[in-house]
């Protein structure tokens, strides 16, 4: 049986790299063109994109996938399979940066352990706007990596190609925030599908419509993915989320060690100067969607 790295899949084929691992190095090889064994056991949300198989060859040279292998990591969205980094990308201006959306990704990332840069693309329109100097500072200050890109005139590009060194990375973000376009200024060959804004609002078209993985080097993997409008968390217990806010662990301890960081009293993080307004308040917000969440299952 051989070893393979899903790298896209439409129509019911998926595509696969075979590897092998030796002494902690990847070998790629060649790609394969798959279908599925119909009675494979599947992990959850059928094969993703990154996932890491064993397949069988038929004697025209495709393959049959038999086994998916146990998932380091997972996400729904992109939905992406055994990344150990994300790149958290946001642009200048259009699309008009969410801190929300930003907050989300965060703590998807954050709550599978996952290395994470942030990138804010289109430095070509940053001006003087002092709003993306403090969003820089909070992440930064919070220990994030934040590396500003400029898919249009190549500022940056080096910067980020050095993050993604020895990782498997996928970019994710907002439709329309130039993930494709940073991409293919990173390695031009790769010709990804790249789209215009929509004139009136000023938002992505959602031209990247499937993952990909794509293979800078043998040891540096990186996915294209859909962008999207909107993200919910992933399923956490209330209790979980201050976890994955890291710069609440730098607040000191609450009166309480039960303390959810909302009413109650002596809360160190609702008055530490340590923690960005803008982090505190969209923390406050996924805390209530997710007891709201919490409420609908239980009647
Ligand atoms: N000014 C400027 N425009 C950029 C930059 N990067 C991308 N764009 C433009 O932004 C638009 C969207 O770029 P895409 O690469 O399609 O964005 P995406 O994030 O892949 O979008 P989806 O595939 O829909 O998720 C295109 O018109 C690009 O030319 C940049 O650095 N500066
Ligand atoms: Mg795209
Ligand atoms: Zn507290």
């Amino acid at each position: 049986m051989q070893l393979g790295i899903v790298v896209r899949s439409y129509s019911g084929y998926h595509y696969l790299r075979t590897y092998e691992v030796e002494g902690g190095r990847w070998h790629l090889g060649q790609e394969i063109e798959c279908t599925r064994r119909g009675k494979l056991k599947l992990e959850s949300d059928g094969i993703l994109v990154g996932d890491l198989v064993e397949f069988s060859t038929l004697e025209d040279g495709r393959g049959v996938i038999e086994k998916v292998l146990p998932r380091k990591s997972q996400l729904g969205r992109p939905a992406i399979a055994n990344i150990d980094q994300l790149i958290v990308t946001i642009a200048v201006k259009e699309p008009k940066p969410s801190l929300l959306i930003l907050d989300r990704m965060l703590v998807a990332a954050e709550a599978q352990e996952l290395r994470v840069v942030i990138c804010i693309n289109k430095k070509d329109l940053l001006g003087e706007d002092p709003f993306y100097k403090e969003l820089a500072d909070i992440y930064s200050q919070m220990g994030y990596p934040v590396v500003y890109t400029s898919a249009k005139t190549g500022e940056g590009i080096d910067d980020l190609r050095k993050e993604l060194e020895g990782h498997l990375s996928a970019l994710a973000g907002p439709s329309g925030v130039g993930k494709s376009a940073i991409l293919n200024a990173i390695r031009p060959e790769w010709n990804l599908q790249s789209g215009e804004l929509s004139r009136s609002i000023r938002r992505g078209r959602h031209t990247t419509r499937f993952a990909q993985l794509l293979v800078l080097d043998s040891q540096t993997l990186v996915a294209d993915t859909p962008g999207f409008t909107a993200l919910r968390l992933p399923q956490l217990a209330r209790e979980e989320l201050a976890h994955h806010f890291p710069d609440f662990a730098s607040a000191g301890p609450c009166r309480f060690n039960n303390c959810l960081h909302k009413e109650e009293p002596g809360c160190a993080v609702k008055s530490a100067s340590t923690v960005a307004p803008s982090r505190y308040q969209n923390y406050l917000t996924f805390l209530s969607e997710i007891e709201e969440g919490e409420r609908r299952a239980r009647y």
